[in-house]
């Protein structure tokens, strides 16, 4: 039972360092972080228990191992959708993580609005006398599809699962408004990095009169 669980702790470091890295070297590189913050945390034995109950997994150690894959769960916020699926990229050609499944509900929200980006896979973690490749979901989303699931999990536990029709379609349309902000920030944020490309290539700009004449033309 502790080496089952320690392997999860051990995937949950391995994965922990990998998100790190990417996060300063594109700090360094780019001088921009697409990452505001990474959450990690591990499956409690009631919950996994409930999951195998309710998937009809038998209780032994392989089968909850082999059929339970968010026992070690990272999640990853990022500010804009497209660094979402940049960080995405960037996990995905690491040669020694294994991917098994993409699930991508913000191309198709779940019906109830759920919006993020899900990346089912096993990584390698090396122990005294053997190596175990252990199972990690990665759950990569803004702020603002972070900021609806946190208030949908609270809500549905609230009601035990029963939540009215008239919050259901409320959360729904949070949910949309929530799709609609990242839109505009995503475009905000387009908007800003060109302004900036342009000023950084005037400041290198050398101005002939040739082209002083070329510019005040094309502002008739
Ligand atoms: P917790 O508390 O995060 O551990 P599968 O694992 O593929 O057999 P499942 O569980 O439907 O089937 O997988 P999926 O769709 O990848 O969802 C797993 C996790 O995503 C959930 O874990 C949640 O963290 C999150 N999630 C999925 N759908 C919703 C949703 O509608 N609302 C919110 N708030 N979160 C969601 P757990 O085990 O349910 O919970």
């Amino acid at each position: 039972m502790t080496r089952f669980g320690m392997a999860y702790k051990f995937a949950l470091e391995a994965i922990t360092t990998k998100v790190n890295i990417l996060k300063e070297e594109f700090r360094l590189a780019h001088e921009y972080n697409p990452i505001e913050h990474v959450n990690t945390r591990i499956k409690t034995v009631e919950s996994i228990l409930k999951k195998a109950e309710k998937k009809k997994i038998p209780l032994t150690l392989e089968a909850i191992k082999e059929n339970i894959r968010d026992i070690a769960g990272i999640r990853i916020i990022c500010s804009f959708v497209s660094d979402i699926y940049r960080i995405s990229e960037m996990i995905q050609k690491q040669s020694d993580i294994q991917v098994i499944e993409i699930k991508d509900y913000i191309k198709k929200p779940k019906p109830n609005g759920y919006q993020s980006l899900h990346i089912v896979m096993k990584i390698p973690v090396y122990m005294s006398d053997h190596k175990e490749n252990v199972f990690v979901e990665m759950q990569i989303r803004t702020i603002a599809m972070d900021f609806w699931a946190s208030l949908e999990h609270k809500i549905y536990y609230k009601y035990n699962r029963q939540v009215p029709e008239r919050i259901k379609a409320e959360l729904k349309e949070a949910a949309l408004t929530a799709r609609e902000l990242d839109q505009k920030m995503e475009r905000i944020n387009q908007e800003v990095s060109i302004i900036k490309n342009q000023e950084s290539q005037l400041e290198h700009f050398v101005y002939t009169p040739e082209t002083i004449v070329k510019l005040l033309n094309s502002k008739k």
